[in-house]
């Protein structure tokens, strides 16, 4: 060894792994330790990362998920092998249906006993696994490999449409070293991860004149146009052009959900009325009818409503997927709009008066609907009067973040609760998967700083429920509401033939999960009526200390599968 050719110092797999991550600005990583990885924890703790330490991977992955949406950089999820990787893969096939960037990083067995199927402590071939299920995979075998693998996950993640990135790190590989200066070398500071890519002039120019055509125009805001973070544009372009907006759920507060423009309130009013609909980062997919049928005016299940579509998506292939997309527009949401911005200029003409008006009479019919239902006070308590007390509580702490999952819980917040700031509402998204709640709850209160609300339902809380304790030892200023209803939809269901097993939708009754979080320290309260609701969240929100509000509500206020009820199969068969 020549001493001017390389440095006294050596470096390993664990240190290379935490410079790369640091290096492209990752200070947290959110994970579960254990073999091979419990020394990477260790080491990135010890290198100024944050390093979030779950019960289960799965929250683990949900909260670098829901990272990644919030900051538009990947989350880490990190992992050990086997069991632990298949723990996080939920969360990755997750994030790569809702486009949130995230890479789970998971130690993995030897590769040369895998291949061989000798049976390894945790054997498994993780990479082929991931494959089907996240946007890129990759495996680095040598430590000066790695700088190179974590820019290529960083780059899969979040350029183009974003989405979820396998990254499998062989146990071997972490204890490899290497000369410390070539190290530092081998590692990529990634440059422009993603790129803007802008529209072309003729796709601005057609879509602009379908626009202009449009006699009851509407704009369909989805969560890429949250995730663009292209805020003041998109509001310029509504405002400028004066046209009705439809905020996808976690659209909502993109702008207020009390601006004048918002078409929420006539949601089944506008969508088969409107003859061109934009979309903005929201595919056409089940959460809206796929375009088409009875919610678009169409005749049948299948039929064409009539409208054109405009739709802006960085992904050219999701042009067509389910209706003829007129004037595609693709390219990033912010290069999309500052260029119909340009086109549009100061005196675009204002949708004709009669749509404004016609909407404007639907919306007002149902909020006035909604305010009365809303200032009943009925016992027992229901979901409408338990979330009048939280849209209050929204309204007066506009920078909270709100986590929502369940059924009933889940829908009926949604159109109760306004937002007001962008990407504040967090929810079960694409797949409507319930086990969301806490991780989701751990990264924005460990990304955002800020308060965060969960309004849960009790079977959707059981799914990550343990991570309370995970809650209080960071000591995280989240408040979880349970809305519990003794079950699955309602706590009402009989077992058909009257034997000791209850029905498969209804749970222990009268449970009081408050005292879970008291287990570990937190605050646990017990809520039967609106007042005192109002009053243990106005008390988590201004103490900051973990909380969970056992919120009892009227175990026959659901109803089967809240609104999605037309999705869910019933026996034809009677008995
Ligand atoms: O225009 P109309 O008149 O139609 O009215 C609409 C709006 O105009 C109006 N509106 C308003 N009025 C007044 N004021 C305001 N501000 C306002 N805003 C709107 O309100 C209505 C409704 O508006 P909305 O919601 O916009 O319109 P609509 O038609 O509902 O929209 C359609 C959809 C499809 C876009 C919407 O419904 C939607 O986004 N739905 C999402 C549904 C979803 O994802 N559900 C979750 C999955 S359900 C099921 O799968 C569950 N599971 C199974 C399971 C899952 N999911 N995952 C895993 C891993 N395992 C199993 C389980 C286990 S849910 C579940 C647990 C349930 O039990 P819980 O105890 O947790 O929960 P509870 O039910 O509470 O007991
Ligand atoms: P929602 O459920 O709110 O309707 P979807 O998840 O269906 O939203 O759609 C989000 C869309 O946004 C995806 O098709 C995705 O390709 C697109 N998208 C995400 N980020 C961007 C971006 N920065 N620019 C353009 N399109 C984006
Ligand atoms: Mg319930």
């Amino acid at each position: 060894m020549t001493s001017d050719a390389q440095s006294q110092e050596v470096t390993d797999g664990f240190h290379l792994v935490i410079d790369a991550l640091k290096l492209n600005g990752i200070d947290t990583i959110f994970g579960l330790p254990g073999i091979p990885i419990t020394d990477l924890t260790r080491k990135a703790q010890a290198a100024g990362m944050r390093v979030i330490s779950f019960r289960h991977e799965q929250n683990a992955g949900n909260a670098a998920a829901i990272a990644g949406f919030m900051t538009q950089k990947p989350g880490i999820c990190l992992t050990v092998s086997a069991p632990g990787f298949l723990n996080g893969l939920t969360a990755l096939a997750n994030a790569t249906t809702n486009c949130f960037p995230m890479i789970l990083v998971s130690g993995s067995s030897e590769r040369e006993i895998v291949d061989l199927q000798q049976g390894d402590y945790e054997e498994m071939d993780q990479l082929a696994i991931a494959k089907p299920l996240a946007k890129a995979a990759f495996r680095v075998l040598h430590a000066a490999d790695i700088g190179v693998g974590i820019a290529r996950a960083i780059r899969a993640a979040v350029s183009g449409r974003p989405g979820g990135v396998y990254l499998d790190l062989p146990a071997k590989l972490f204890a490899q070293t290497m000369d410390a200066e070539a190290g530092k070398k081998s590692l990529i500071k990634v440059v422009d991860p993603a790129p803007r890519q802008i529209p072309a002039q003729d796709a601005v120019q057609r879509a602009l004149e379908l626009l202009n055509s449009a006699k009851r125009p509407l704009i369909l805001l989805g969560k890429g146009a949250a995730y663009a973070q292209a805020d003041a544009d998109i509001r310029a372009l509504i405002e400028r052009t004066g046209i009705p907006y439809l905020p996808m759920a976690m659209a909502k507060g993109l702008l207020p959900d009390t601006h004048e423009q918002s078409a929420a309130a006539a949601r089944s009013y506008v969508l088969p009325a409107a003859d061109v609909v934009m979309l903005v980062g929201a595919r056409l997919n089940w959460l809206l009818s796929h375009g088409k049928g009875k919610t678009w005016g169409g005749k049948e299940h299948k039929d064409w409503g009539g409208q054109k579509f405009i739709q802006i998506d960085i992904s050219p292939q999701e042009m067509d997927s389910n209706v003829r997309i007129d004037a595609p527009l693709v390219g990033d949401i912010g290069s999309c709009v500052s260029a119909l911005l340009a086109g549009i200029g100061s005196n675009w003409a204002r949708p004709p008066a009669d749509w404004l008006s016609a909407i404007a009479e639907r919306k007002n019919k149902n909020l006035a609907k909604m305010a009365e239902t809303l200032a009943r006070d009925p016992t027992p308590m229901t979901y409408h009067s338990a979330l009048a007390v939280v849209r209050d509580i929204i309204k007066a702490n506009p920078d909270a973040i709100l986590v929502n999952e369940g059924a009933n819980a889940l829908d009926f917040t949604r159109s109760i609760v306004d937002m007001y700031k962008p990407r504040k509402r967090l929810d079960v998204g694409t797949w409507g998967i319930m086990g969301i709640g806490m991780g989701f709850s751990i990264a924005a209160a460990v990304v955002s700083g800020q308060p965060v609300i969960a309004i849960e339902g009790d079977s959707a809380f059981g799914f990550s429920g343990m991570e309370v304790e995970t809650i209080c030892r960071y000591n995280l200023p989240v408040c979880v509401v349970i809305f519990n209803n003794n079950g699955v939809y309602r706590g009402t269901d009989i077992n058909p033939i009257g034997g000791p097993d209850v029905a498969p939708t209804v749970f222990v009754k009268g449970a009081r999960y408050d005292k879970l979080m008291e287990a570990f320290g937190g605050v646990g309260a017990h809520a039967t009526t609106p007042a005192e609701l109002r009053r243990a969240m106005e008390e988590a929100i201004r103490s900051k200390k973990p909380t969970l509000i056992n919120a009892v509500i009227d175990e026959t206020a659901g109803t089967e599968s809240g609104r999605i009820t037309s999705l869910n199969p019933k026996s034809a068969k009677q008995n």
